[in-house]
């Protein structure tokens, strides 16, 4: 029987739910009018007053806000509230430029708290499971996050933080944990290792993980499920809006329930800004309608996936988003052509590779080139240089018939790519230094 952690919110009417919405923006809209002169004088620029924005139906007036709008008002000009009424800040793992940090109340924290709940309800999770939380804890929102939601579904929580591989084992055979909440890069790591010290599936008390921070393949998935002997469920977040939690996957698995009492979304064409219909692929927009201390109107995240209303078996009402694909400016373009890594990552799995990638991106004589390396698996490492060489021929039609390119692939011994605690860092772009 399926479990909700606020089921009259999770399977509210879609009127109930655009009621909330309607109420919410409109309160959002004068909030940050009165108390952020950055929006308002962007709203000035647009020639808007609070009162053009009666619902949701007037969202599409309002400015987008971008990541570089965060950079520009970097560290409070987007602050909602006096800092004596804040109690954290969290920050993006971002490398380039400045980082952003978001500001949250208790109250904040409190709501993100309960959208991880909702996820770790919806993976199952009960006051009689012990959740080992191994995405890092610290600035990064995926630790404190999930930890919260955690401690408010009653879990018994095991804090681990990322790394120390070894002893998130030992903790999760000692301690029995029943769901493992880290990177799906980072499961993928730790099932290696249990299967290289011998551990079945059925060995392993885990019974769900919930996985997100960046981008996985539903191959992916498969091959974490099967190594872990668990059912891995996607969650979705971002800094700026809170972290893990906008949006989590409930046991259909068939894409992520956005937390729509809390945000409101968008699909846009991230060349135009048109707002596009229902179904179609874009750019995530988001509107965060509960946020105290650091609301953000119309932005735009970056990553592309589609929308859907559909009835979900689960009894939830909330839309649903796609996996994202990857972000937009993850998105590679070699040779003319648009290349996300994920969609290397669908090839490698589908030819029984693990997930251990690289993807190498050059400019030789004004020309882009790609190398993707990828690990052998130890049965392949001991076959005979033919059949490696047939393999690899294999795989360069696989992704010639998936991107439409030619990318050059190098089959590389076991354990030689670097794994990953947190973020995998899938992609060498030389052309940029
Ligand atoms: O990654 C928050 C988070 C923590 C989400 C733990 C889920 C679990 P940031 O570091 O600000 O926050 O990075 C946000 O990560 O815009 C996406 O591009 C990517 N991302 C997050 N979740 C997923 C996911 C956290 N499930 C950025 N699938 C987002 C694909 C994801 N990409």
């Amino acid at each position: 029987m399926e479990r909700y952690y606020q089921k009259e919110i999770e399977c509210a009417s879609r009127d109930q739910i655009r009621a909330w919405q309607d109420e919410r923006l409109v309160r959002q809209v004068h909030n940050v009018w009165d108390n952020v002169p950055y929006y308002r004088k962007k709203m000035e620029e647009k020639g808007l007053t609070p009162a053009d924005v009666k619902g949701v139906d007037d969202l599409h007036k309002l400015p987008f806000v971008s990541k570089d709008d965060l950079r520009e008002a970097y560290p409070y000009g987007l602050v909602a509230r006096p800092l004596r009424d804040c109690v954290r800040i969290q920050s993006t793992s971002g490398t380039t430029g400045k980082r952003v940090v978001a500001f949250y109340t208790q109250h904040d924290i409190d709501l993100w708290e309960d959208c991880c709940a909702r996820a770790i309800v919806a993976a199952g999770g009960t006051n009689e499971d012990v959740c080992q939380v191994s995405y890092g804890y610290g600035l990064f929102t995926g630790g404190p996050g999930l930890n919260g939601g955690s401690h408010k579904v009653g879990c018994l929580t095991i804090p681990a933080s990322s790394g120390n591989t070894e002893r998130q084992i030992m903790f999760i055979r000692d301690l029995s944990a029943t769901i493992l909440c880290c990177t799906p890069s980072y499961a993928a790591y730790l099932g290696e290792t249990m299967k290289e010290m011998g551990l079945t599936p059925d060995q392993i008390p885990l019974k769900a993980g919930i996985f997100g921070a960046e981008a996985w393949s539903e191959e992916m998935r498969q091959d974490i499920q099967r190594t872990l002997g668990i059912k891995a469920y996607d969650i979705y977040g971002l800094t700026e809006l809170s972290g893990p939690g906008v949006a989590f996957e409930c046991s259909a698995q068939t894409g992520m329930h956005i937390n729509e009492d809390h945000f409101i979304a968008e699909i846009i064409d991230p060349n135009t800004g048109e707002v596009l219909p229902e179904g179609s692929k874009g750019e995530l927009v988001f509107t965060s309608i509960t946020k105290e201390a650091f609301p953000l109107l119309r932005y735009r995240t970056r990553d592309i996936c589609v929308l859907r209303h559909e009835d979900c078996p689960c009894g939830r009402t909330h839309v649903k988003m796609s996996k994202p694909m990857g972000r937009s400016d993850d998105m590679l373009i070699v040779k003319g052509v648009n290349v996300f890594p994920s969609q290397i990552e669908t090839v490698l799995l589908g030819q029984s590779f693990a997930p251990n990638y690289q993807i190498i991106v050059d400019r030789v004589n004004n020309t882009d080139t790609m190398e993707v390396l990828v690990e052998m698996t130890p049965e392949m490492f001991s076959d005979q240089l033919s059949q490696v060489a047939e393999k690899e021929k294999q795989v360069v039609a696989a992704l010639k018939a998936m991107l439409g390119i030619y990318a050059k692939v190098r089959l590389v011994a076991p354990k030689s790519i670097q794994r990953s605690e947190g973020k995998a860092v899938r992609v060498i772009d030389k052309r940029k230094i």
